[in-house]
């Protein structure tokens, strides 16, 4: 064998090893963790500061309380750097454990559940073993929970969803050792055998094979019973779902990758200056207090117990918001404003039970929104508007309007999700005063809080609406600068890149 012939026999040999190699490091790779699709709602809980946190993207608020009466269980869950990931500004929640079964303490509340016939529940879960029971758990008739019951370590773990109980999952699965676990529920109908799984750690630990009919959309409570009592001891973070069954190779994915890198909310823009915009960061101050527009040239006036809050649905330095305690006659009232044909309102408002109006303006050209909740424009009656504000929290809410459109001249969106469309020609109106938190009449009142309210003479666009239920209007700049770099052909490009989203998010 002459030495060419013999490398080429080498390289021969070389070659089928590789090959070898490569079908079966394909076929590892083919068996290994798939990257799942971007979830359908994802909360990555990096907020850092406040009571109040959001999804990435748009469509829900989530809400951090107590029921609890006694230190420590009296404050509400606790922003923690202890995270199953590192990357700059994650967040975990951490729960102080109530004082016993049936204890009140604290809780976080979101909205948003895959309430079909198929979905995937993800999030991780580090249980400190100080005795707590509900990791997980959603509104009386819808419940989907996480239970752990019984006497001593390990009890296990109850389990619903939609309402149906499918089993008992072992204490052991989730061991109270204070390290992280990421639990992922995957269920669908259609499956013949094995409809409900859970996997910890991408392992399957649990199969049921009930089949579980739909509900309607709840809240989610995290760390409680939806009745805020039973509360749970440790840290949760990365709370996902999905409207679709994921596989065992996507769930064995997201037990070795932050969600943060998989989940997206929709494109958003910086919308255009208001024409006038109202921040209520006065902070201090009674009846008679006049509160200054950031935008424009209409102050508006206190009246009665209007009061101020520290509860603003954005954490900046300064930052305050009306309070209305349910006095008859509270209210602001403001100059006279003329809503044209093409406009948009903006306006964050915490409701309490009972609250009336949020906003008016009359004579003769009624825009208002009252009660459970009836939208007026231009003196025209949109309509009914089935769940617009949410009680006890923070709720977004843009009306857009522009006759040009041809099928949906009114947009009304809640939290950044478009939530009803009305298709009625405005006329224009003489200008009329405007009033926050009562009738004109001042005798039909709201009550709860009532932040950053701007208006525009544009219907803004879904991508604006985006950018407001993530953004401070805080964060645009002054109105003066504002004009310079609109003057200036560099100014958006440079907001661009200043106004991204928030930290902690990706876009
Ligand atoms: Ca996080
Ligand atoms: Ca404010």
């Amino acid at each position: 064998m002459n030495r060419q012939h013999r490398l080429a026999k080498a390289g021969w040999v070389i070659g089928v090893i590789g090959a070898i190699w490569l079908v079966g490091w394909s076929a590892a790779a083919w068996a290994g963790p798939i990257q799942p699709p971007a979830p359908d709602r994802a909360w990555l809980l990096d907020e850092e500061a406040g009571l109040n946190f959001r999804p990435v993207g748009i469509g829900g608020m989530g809400r951090l309380g107590t029921n609890g009466t006694s230190p420590p269980w009296n404050s509400p869950p606790q922003w923690s750097t202890y995270t199953p990931f590192s990357y700059p500004g994650n967040h975990s929640l951490y729960f102080e454990d109530g004082s016993g079964p049936g204890a009140y303490g604290p809780w976080a509340a979101l909205t948003g559940y895959p309430q079909g016939t198929a979905g995937t529940i993800s999030f991780w879960v580090a249980d400190n073993n100080t005795g707590g029971k509900y990791i997980l758990d959603a509104t009386d008739g819808h419940r989907t929970l996480l239970y752990r019951y019984g006497a001593g370590y390990p009890e296990n773990f109850g389990v619903y969803l939609n309402q149906t109980p499918i089993g008992a999952l072992s204490g052991t699965s989730i061991a109270a050792n204070s390290t992280w676990h990421h639990v992922a529920l995957v269920w669908d109908n259609s499956l013949s055998a094995q409809k409900q799984k859970i996997y910890v750690n991408g392992n399957l630990v649990f199969t049921s094979d009930y089949t579980v009919g739909s509900v309607n959309p709840a809240y989610v409570y995290l760390g409680s019973r939806y009745s805020a009592q039973e509360t749970w001891g440790g840290w949760i973070d990365e709370y996902a779902l999905w409207n679709t069954p994921l596989s065992a190779d996507q769930v064995a994915w997201l037990a070795n990758n932050s969600i943060r890198s998989i989940a997206k909310g929709p494109q958003m823009n910086i919308p255009p200056a208001p024409t006038d915009a109202w921040f209520f960061d006065e902070g201090s101050g009674g009846a008679g207090t006049i509160v200054k527009p950031r935008w424009g040239n209409n102050p508006g006036t206190l009246y009665s117990n209007v009061g101020w809050t520290t509860d603003t649905p954005f954490v900046y330095e300064g930052n305050s918001a009306l309070w209305f305690d349910g006095t008859t006659d509270n209210r602001v009232e403001f100059g006279q404003h003329t809503f044209g044909t093409a406009g948009s309102i903006s306006i964050w408002a915490y409701r309490m039970p009972g609250a009336q109006y949020l906003f008016d303006s009359s004579p003769g050209a009624r825009t208002l929104l009252y009660a459970q909740f009836s939208l007026f424009l231009n003196d025209t009656y949109l309509g009914n508007i089935s769940n617009l504000l949410d009680d006890n929290r923070w709720t977004h809410l843009v009306i857009t309007w522009d006759n040009s459109d041809p099928t949906a001249k009114q947009k009304i969106y809640k939290n950044g999700q478009l939530w009803a469309t009305f298709n009625a020609t405005l006329n224009p109106k003489t200008a009329a005063t405007l009033w926050l938190g009562n009738r004109y009449s001042n005798n039909e009142r709201w009550v709860g809080g009532i932040d950053e309210y701007a208006l525009w003479d544009r219907a803004l666009t879904p991508e604006e609406i985006a950018w407001l239920f993530q953004h401070s209007l805080h964060e645009l700049p002054e109105p003066s600068t504002w004009a310079l770099l609109m003057a200036g052909a560099i100014g958006l490009p440079v907001l661009g890149r200043c106004y991204r989203r928030r930290k902690g998010a990706t876009q």
